[in-house]
């Protein structure tokens, strides 16, 4: 494992490789040229890749538990990584849509459906959520070169279940159901402080979660392991939000890559608007501490826990 490697080339290593991999599979997938195009705009442009990055770290990290080398690790659980990398586009290019939070910058470039208009940027959405789940099922998956190492049948169904019930209706669907109704644009919903959490969970924590377990449940980890990653994560996810509350109110656009200050302008319940700046950041802290004392106790100490601390500062 990458454990003395500074946190952003260890970073810079893995999403040099899953970019490598979403090239592959959709060379590999070779859909037809109508909607090649959206897709590749959509997937390869310039994303953190923080999710694939969590799968694959917490492969390597539980891996090693059970004699895997990083390179073996690495290699079974891409298909997983390149999957939640495609759902987790899909949702943006979604979400991107005039019916939904309508905007016109995603990844510092115009969305994929002022790009390619919204027939396509829709298609482009459903075709990512589909063909992520052919690439995690898959042996071997199009995301990986032939000869690399295949997770075992049990553990590639037991993702597929995780990654469908983190994307579906009672996890990021609904969450952005809840969303919807909470601007008024599906109904009306008013959140306290327990609905917005509740919302978070599902919306952004739900696929995180997700991205994190399916490392370990790839490289064979114990249910024990399993759930110390899914409670770290859960942690993880409710930070990642918190922070990009604050982002959205002192975030620049250049910097974020998208529209700030959004969420007062739509006013949306957000963390910052019912806690205040000050609150919310130290919750965002309480929520590092708690996800740095699970892996502690798990013994799955190292690039984890620099990922946590990068979440907090990250200013993208
Ligand atoms: C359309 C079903 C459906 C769901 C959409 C994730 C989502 C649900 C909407 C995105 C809205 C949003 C900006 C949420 C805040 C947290 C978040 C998911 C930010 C974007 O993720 P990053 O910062 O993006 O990891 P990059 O571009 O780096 O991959």
């Amino acid at each position: 494992m990458t454990a003395t490697v500074p946190l952003d080339t260890h970073l810079a290593t893995l999403r040099a490789l899953v970019e490598q991999s979403l090239t592959r599979v959709l060379d590999r997938l070779a859909p037809p040229s109508a909607i090649a195009d959206p897709l590749r705009y959509a997937l390869l442009g310039p994303g953190k890749r923080l999710r694939p990055c969590l799968t694959l770290t917490t492969a390597e990290t539980v891996g090693q538990r059970h004699g895997l080398s990083a390179a073996d690790a690495r290699a079974l659980a891409l298909p997983a990584a390149c999957a939640v990398e495609m759902i987790h586009t899909y949702s943006l290019v979604h979400d991107d849509l005039p019916a939904m939070d309508d905007d016109a910058l995603r990844r510092g470039r115009p969305t994929t459906h002022i790009v390619h208009g919204e027939g396509l940027a829709i298609l482009a959405g459903d075709g990512l959520l589909t063909d992520a789940f052919t690439v995690l099922a898959s042996a071997p998956s199009p995301a990986v070169d032939a000869g690399a190492p295949v997770a075992p049948a049990d553990r590639r169904l037991h993702a597929v279940r995780v990654l469908a019930d983190a994307a579906g209706s009672r996890g990021m669907v609904g969450g952005q159901a809840i969303d919807l109704a909470a601007v008024g644009r599906a109904g009306t919903a008013t959140l306290d402080a327990a609905a917005l959490t509740d919302m978070h969970a599902r919306k952004t924590g739900a696929l995180i979660r997700a991205a994190s377990t399916l490392g370990a449940i790839i490289v064979g980890g114990t249910a024990a392991e399993i759930d110390a990653i899914d409670q770290y994560a859960t942690d993880l996810g409710l930070a990642f939000q918190i922070v990009d509350d604050i982002l959205d109110v002192e975030g620049s656009a250049a910097d974020l890559g998208k529209t700030a200050g959004k969420d007062a302008a739509a006013g949306k319940p957000t963390f910052p608007a019912l806690y205040g700046l000050e609150t919310s950041r130290r919750m965002a802290a309480d929520c590092l501490a708690r996800a740095t004392s699970v892996l502690d106790r798990a013994g799955l100490g190292g690039p984890l826990q620099d990922i946590a601390a990068w979440s907090l500062t990250r200013r993208a």
